[in-house]
C-alpha cells in the first residue's frame, strides 16, 4: 500500500544507511557480572533480538555480520558474554545475528573447526558480510571497537586485563576476529586439524598473510577485553604437535580448510538470543 507515486524519491528513515560513529556508542564501560543475572532477564532486556539476531529500526545498518562462538561446557562465560554482547552491538547499530557453535562429546576440542562449521552453517541462514570469530570468555570493553569487516581481516583483541591490555606478540591473532565472507573464503577458512589448545590462531595468520593481507587492529585504547577468569578446560590439554603443523600450513592450506570440513550437524536450536548449533566435528587423526 502507498500513497506517494511510484518514482517518489522520498527516503523512509529505515532506508537510510546508518552514520558512523552510531550516535548510541557510548565508550568504556564498567562491565557487571550478576551472579543471580539468569538467561530469562538477558532475554527480557534484549526484547527486539529474536532468535540470535536484530536489526535496527531507525537506519539501514551498514554490514550484516555473524558472531561465532565455539563452545562446550562454559554456560556461565556464555551468559555474560551475551549479556554484554547483545546491547553492545545494537548500539553499534549492526545487523547481526550470534552463533553458538557446540560442540558434542567429550574428545578433544577443536576451535578452529567449529568456527569453520559455523561459517558455513550462518551462510545457510543468510549472505553475511562479516564474520566474528568469538571466544566465549572476552568481554569487549568499548563499544568503539568496531565489530565490522575492513579491507584486510581485522584482530580486535590488543589487550587483556589479565595481560596488563598488552599484546601478547606479534602476529598474534587469537581470542576475536573479524574477516569478510571473502576473505575468509580465500584462506580456506582455519585448518581442521588443530585438536586442544594452541596454535589454530596463528595458523589463520599464517593463512592471511600468504594471501597478502595485512592485519589490521583498532587502536589500544579501544580495542580492550576482560577475560573471566578460567582454568584450561578437560579436553582442550595443549596440543604438542602445534609447532609441526605450523610449519606445513604453506604446503597444505589449500587442502585443509573450509572445503575439506566433514562434520555431522546434530540439532540446530533457534533459541531467542543466539542460535545453538551443535556438531560432532569428530576425532583427531
Ligand atoms: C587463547 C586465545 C584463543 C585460542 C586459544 C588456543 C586469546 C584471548 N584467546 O585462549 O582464541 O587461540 O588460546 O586454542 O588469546 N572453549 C570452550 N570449551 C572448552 C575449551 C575451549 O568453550 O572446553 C572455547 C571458548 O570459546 C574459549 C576458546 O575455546 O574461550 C579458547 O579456549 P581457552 O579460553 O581455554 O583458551 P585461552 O584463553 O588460552
Ligand atoms: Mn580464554
Amino acid at each position: 500500500e502507498s500513497h506517494q507515486p511510484a518514482h517518489s524519491h522520498v527516503l523512509s528513515s529505515a532506508t537510510r544507511q546508518c552514520s558512523l560513529p552510531s550516535p548510541l556508542l557510548m565508550g568504556s564501560l564498567p562491565l557487571s557480572f550478576p551472579s543471580s543475572l539468569t538467561l530469562k532477564d538477558v532475554e527480557t532486556k534484549n526484547s527486539k533480538v529474536a532468535e540470535g539476531k536484530f536489526e535496527p529500526e531507525e537506519c539501514r545498518a551498514r554490514q550484516s555480520v555473524a558472531v561465532l562462538i565455539p563452545h562446550r561446557n562454559r554456560e556461565k562465560h556464555l551468559l555474560y558474554l551475551l549479556y554484554h554482547l547483545h546491547p553492545f552491538l545494537q548500539r553499534q547499530q549492526l545487523h547481526y545475528a550470534i552463533y553458538v557453535i557446540h560442540q558434542a562429546g567429550n574428545a578433544m576440542f577443536n576451535r578452529a573447526k567449529l568456527l569453520n562449521v559455523g561459517y558455513l552453517e550462518a551462510l545457510k541462514d543468510y549472505s553475511w558480510d562479516c564474520f566474528i570469530f568469538h571466544d566465549v570468555d572476552l568481554l569487549p570493553e568499548n563499544d568503539h571497537n568496531l565489530y565490522m569487516c575492513e579491507h584486510y581481516p581485522k584482530h580486535l583483541v590488543v589487550g587483556r586485563n589479565v595481560t596488563g591490555y598488552k599484546l601478547r606478540y606479534k602476529g598474534y591473532f587469537g581470542g576475536v576476529t573479524a574477516m569478510r565472507k571473502e576473505q575468509f573464503l580465500k584462506v580456506n577458512g582455519f585448518s581442521n586439524n588443530y585438536w586442544g589448545w594452541g596454535g589454530e590462531d596463528d595458523d589463520l595468520r599464517v593463512r592471511v598473510e600468504l594471501q597478502r593481507m595485512k592485519i589490521l587492529r583498532p587502536p589500544p585504547r579501544v580495542a580492550r577485553y576482560t577475560m573471566i577468569f578460567h582454568k584450561r578446560d578437560n579436553g582442550n590439554e595443549v596440543n604438542k604437535d602445534r609447532m609441526r603443523l605450523l610449519g606445513q600450513t604453506r604446503k597444505v592450506w589449500k587442502n585443509d580448510g573450509l572445503n575439506t570440513c566433514s562434520y555431522e550437524t546434530l540439532s540446530v536450536e533457534r533459541a531467542a538470543l543466539y542460535v545453538n548449533v551443535t556438531v560432532d566435528v569428530g576425532l583427531p587423526g
